[in-house]
């Protein structure tokens, strides 16, 4: 089912869940090649959720700002390859939602335990905003803060779940968006843990 939350973005709940075991599994090998860190953000804050990344590009940040590179600035190595049934699930969840030909070449993964959260912000370091942002929730549920095209605008609150995927675009691509602090918990498969994978095109 298909639940529209604002122009341009929409909620797939449960999209990902038959494939759970084998985007674990894919985690876990991204992971042994380049492991969840905590990055430092151009303030100097170290950041609560631990980050990797998949396929050409990843996301990072360090005292001197945010951007997306090749390689993995802990092992000077390319990152992991993005595995191509992540690739795809990504397409067919952009597609479902209008945003046919989605094809990224980044997918942050970002890790949270009890406790850590994302602060609001928007995600402007994609050189095109007219491909969409598609989000994979797994493991223990968090509450999603979504909000508008400034800062102080009135932010909703939309619990995501294990399997649960958003496609953001349009409209909703720019709007501040942030995490709730992870409530303690056990989840089946993770643990007590959230993992988030977001798909996108940086370059
Ligand atoms: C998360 N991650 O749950 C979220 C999911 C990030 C991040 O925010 O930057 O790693 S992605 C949610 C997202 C992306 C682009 C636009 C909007 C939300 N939005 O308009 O709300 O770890
Ligand atoms: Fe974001």
């Amino acid at each position: 089912a298909r639940e529209p939350l604002a122009p341009g973005a929409a909620l797939l709940r449960g999209f990902a869940r038959r494939h759970e075991t084998e985007l674990i599994t894919a985690i876990e090998a991204i992971a042994a090649q380049a492991p969840f860190r905590r990055m430092v953000t151009p303030g100097g804050h170290q950041m609560s959720v631990a980050m990797t990344s998949c396929g050409s590009f990843g996301w990072v940040t360090d005292r001197s700002g945010y951007r997306y590179d090749a390689l993995d600035p802990d092992s000077g190595q390319p990152w992991p390859a993005m595995p191509p049934r992540f690739r795809e699930l990504a397409e067919r969840a952009a597609g479902e939602v209008g945003f046919a030909g989605f094809a990224p070449d980044a997918c942050l993964i970002n890790r949270y335990e009890p406790g850590a959260k994302m602060s609001l912000h928007q995600d402007r370091d994609e050189r095109d905003n007219g491909a969409p942002i598609v989000s994979v929730s797994l493991g223990l549920p968090a509450t999603f803060l979504f909000g508008g095209l400034k800062r102080a605008d009135k932010t909703q609150r939309y619990r995501l779940a294990h399997g649960d995927v958003v496609v953001w675009g349009g409209p909703a691509r720019l709007a501040f968006h942030g995490v709730a602090p992870l409530a303690d918990g056990e989840h089946a498969l993770l643990g007590r843990q959230r993992i988030n994978l977001t798909f996108r095109r940086a370059r």
